[in-house]
């Protein structure tokens, strides 16, 4: 269809006044100037709370008016250019070391090194000792030093939220962050981009940074794990009070969730525990290699643990079939999910295992000698190269921006590499390991490589969602990505020549927040497309004969050294184990649709539980278990009862509609994919492990699973965030030990700023093994 000029003008006029007026909708709404009566009346919502349409003023004017898939005008690029910018890579951290410190019958753990003097980290949270201040203290002890109201950590009162296997986990090493406005000087473009206001991006800064100055780094952390090394990550909520002050989106409350890391509830970051603006939190990240409890139970295994540091290995428990390598972690605060890691709120974690340990030159018959470098014992990023993709939209002046009001999904045009607009990265001729996150909100991605004359260069894919294949796989396009996947390739570049440039391309278009509208060819995707700027190259490489060393600063990095016979690394055809597909002692069904029924608000109240949207007021998300009722999320319902740990069971997921994909995310465990039903199975998924499944339009998927070591409440849910957000989460519970606190259904925490108060949960009875009639047939 033909656009005159004069008309798009007007409709970039009009999706702007849209925009605007939307700004000042939430603005005034959140301030309790307008009421949703006003609003009816105005006929921005209908009584049914359905967003009507009127240009200009609607929030949904876009769809109307809009030239991008954003919904919005076009994002300014202030004239920059693709590929003119250097790589960043992500902000890598350095643990301090943890002693312990015994008070009473208690172990604390004490920060060292240059966090030395935080407050030691406790095995129940400080909240406990605010609520019941032991003898000699008063709650002003234990109180937020920023607003002098409630506990100083956010974690619940209590043996409940108390670190599980605290002693069996102590932690080794230590992390402290602040999580605040984004710092001076930071954009996605610097000299050409804007700097970001302080509350267009909220992210991490390294240690306990002052509240009153915005502290946040782009691009996000990196930190090097091993096992058989417990982590404690202290965050400190440094965000504006005001919740009002998030620059048009966000919310001021975080939980950090590590995503599929095995970990205690409490410190899975999705309890329903978020934080306030003045307290930290304390995670103890186990580096829990799974099964521990049920195989190589005595760390008898001598080849499975971590790297210690010195060429060896720290022997673990558990079964090496189950590491796990490239994680993330994000904020997972309930209906704002989507919103604040937008904003920045998240970061990556690599897993280093003895199978796995980032260094090509060990040869110790169990390393797997994957392309890394050789500098350090272990962790090495030389050649081992960590990108988190997205898509980001910009407001006329520059300035970060969401649209709050759409249920459907948020696409960007603005395409970002390590939150930098399409960079470039140089490399040596010879192999690399990428570690590809889909951390966008709603868009899908389809990677190729296009050689220097565009042809597609193969490359070996290794790992699904963080687990190693079996045996690489040869493509020369990966499948389709949804939001949370990641996906470990090995591009070799040794057959290229200085001087050349190859380029990471996205052949999948996607226009719609419902679901991709389909790959297209790699050709057609390098030469762009108008209606989706994000289709097309987001990384260039440039091939070199010499670069510096990100592993040791000022190490000169050449062909001499690196390449042909000095690249030491290897991609073996067999990289791991095959886990068995056995009988399981349950199946379910659990079905995921748009009901448009909404019940995340409790009829009586108009509340959500947690507190959700001033905005919106639909839920259209919904999941059913078992073929009874659909719901949307509620913290306080519990939809999912996992009786006994080691019980494995076979998980069948269906997508109810054909107009839309949904990325599902199980928190905690990894399931090994069985079958997409009666359709094809790709290679890449095909008996491979997974926590995020692409459940494709009007598809499903099954998968085995089992949950062991920990118990408490953890959730299932859509991982395009939007979706989640309205509100396409539910709770299952894991049910721990007779003896320990997690043998009982965990109560529901309830956090505000003055505290945490519990609330006992809705049990569905149809999740619930314990009181079924019958065993579910699936
Ligand atoms: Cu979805």
């Amino acid at each position: 269809m033909y656009i005159s000029p004069n008309a798009s003008r007007i409709r970039q006029r009009e999706a702007q006044r849209a925009r605007d007026n939307r700004a000042e909708i939430v603005k005034a709404r959140s301030l309790g100037q307008v009421t949703r009566r006003d609003l009816i009346r105005w006929g921005i919502f209908t009584a049914s709370g359905v967003l009507a349409c009127k240009n200009g003023l609607s929030p949904l004017a876009p769809s109307a008016f809009a030239t991008v898939p954003t919904g919005t005008p076009r994002s300014p690029l202030f004239g920059g250019k693709k590929f003119a910018q250097p790589l960043n890579r992500l902000n890598l951290q350095h643990p301090v070391p943890i002693t312990r410190y015994q008070r009473g019958s208690e172990t604390d753990a004490v920060f060292g090194g240059s966090y030395a003097g935080e407050p030691h980290a406790r095995r129940l949270s400080y909240h406990t000792d605010f609520s019941n201040p032991p003898a000699g203290k008063t709650k002003a002890d234990f109180s937020n030093p920023i607003t002098g109201r409630g506990p100083m950590e956010g974690r619940p009162p209590g043996e409940i939220f108390a670190h599980q296997r605290w002693e069996e986990f102590f932690p080794k090493e230590g992390y402290v962050f602040t999580l605040g406005q984004v710092a001076a000087s930071q954009c996605f473009y610097p000299g050409v981009f804007p700097n970001l206001n302080p509350n267009s991006s909220w992210t991490y800064a390294s240690g306990h940074c002052d509240y009153n100055t915005p502290s946040g780094l782009l691009p996000p952390p990196l930190i090097k794990a091993r096992y058989g090394v417990p982590m404690i990550t202290r965050v400190y909520n440094n965000l504006p009070t005001d919740r009002t002050q998030n620059g048009g989106f966000g919310r001021n409350e975080h939980q950090l969730h590590f995503h599929n890391a095995h970990n205690g509830a409490e410190s899975d970051g999705a309890a329903n525990v978020h934080h306030f603006p003045g307290t930290f939190y304390d995670y103890r990240w186990s580096t829990t290699l799974a099964r521990r409890d049920k195989i190589n139970a005595d760390a008898s295994i001598l080849t499975t643990g971590g790297p210690d540091g010195n060429g060896g290995i720290i022997r673990v428990a558990g079964d090496y079939r189950e590491y796990q390598g490239t994680m993330w972690a994000h904020d997972h605060r309930f209906f704002f999910t989507a919103e604040n890691v937008y904003k920045g709120m998240l970061m990556m974690i690599n897993f280093y295992g003895a199978k796995d340990r980032g260094n090509e030159a060990l040869a110790d018959g169990t390393n797997l000698r994957l392309p890394s470098g050789k500098l350090l014992d272990w962790g090495n990023t030389d050649f081992d190269v960590n990108l988190i993709m997205s898509d980001g939209t910009l407001d006329q002046e520059g300035q970060y921006f969401f649209d709050i009001f759409t249920t459907d999904g948020m696409i960007g045009d603005v395409p970002l590499c390590n939150f930098s607009f399409a960079p470039f990265m140089e490399v040596l001729p010879r192999k690399y390991r990428f570690r590809i996150l889909n951390a966008s909100m709603s868009r899908f991605f389809k990677f190729a490589i296009a050689g220097p004359a565009g042809a597609a260069v193969p490359f070996q894919f290794i790992a699904n969602d963080g687990n190693l294949v079996v045996n690489p796989i040869l493509l020369t396009s990966l499948d389709e990505q949804g939001i949370a996947e990641r996906y470990d390739i090995v591009v070799d570049f040794s057959r290229f020549r200085v001087g050349d440039k190859l380029h990471l391309v996205n052949i999948l278009k996607q226009t719609s927040g419902n679901k991709p509208d389909g790959a297209v060819t790699l050709a057609q995707a390098m030469q762009g497309d108008v209606a989706d700027p994000v289709l097309g190259p987001m990384l260039q490489f440039r091939v070199v004969g010499s670069l510096p060393s990100v592993d040791v600063p000022g190490y000169p990095l050449t062909t001499a050294n690196s390449c042909g016979s000095y690249d030491r690394s290897e991609v073996p055809l067999k990289l791991t184990d095959q886990i068995p597909i056995v009988t399981p002692v349950r199946t379910r069904v659990v079905r995921f649709g748009r009901s448009q029924t909404g019940d995340s608000r409790d009829p009586a109240t108009g509340q959500c539980t947690p507190d959700c949207s001033e905005v919106v007021f639909n839920f259209p998300w919904t999941i059913s278990v078992n073929g009874q009722t659909s719901h949307s999320m509620n913290a306080n319902r519990v939809s999912m009862v996992y009786p006994k740990a080691g019980e494995i069971e076979h998980w069948t997921y269906i997508n109810e509609g054909g107009g839309w994909d949904h990325p599902i995310h199980l928190h905690f465990e990894e399931g090994v994919t069985m079958n997409r039903g009666s359709a094809a199975i790709p290679d890449t998924e095909k008996l491979v492990r997974k926590d995020v499944w692409r459940l494709r339009p009007s598809g499903q998927v099954q998968f085995q699973v089992q949950f062991g070591e920990y118990g408490g409440s953890y959730v299932n849910h859509c991982h395009n965030t939007v979706h989640e957000d309205f509100a396409m989460l539910m709770r299952i519970q894991l049910l721990g030990k007779a003896g320990t606190p997690q043998a009982a259904v965990t109560l529901t925490p309830n956090p505000s700023r003055d505290g945490v108060t519990f609330t006992s949960p809705e049990i569905l009875p149809e999740g619930d093994p314990r009181t079924m009639q019958t065993a579910s047939s699936g």
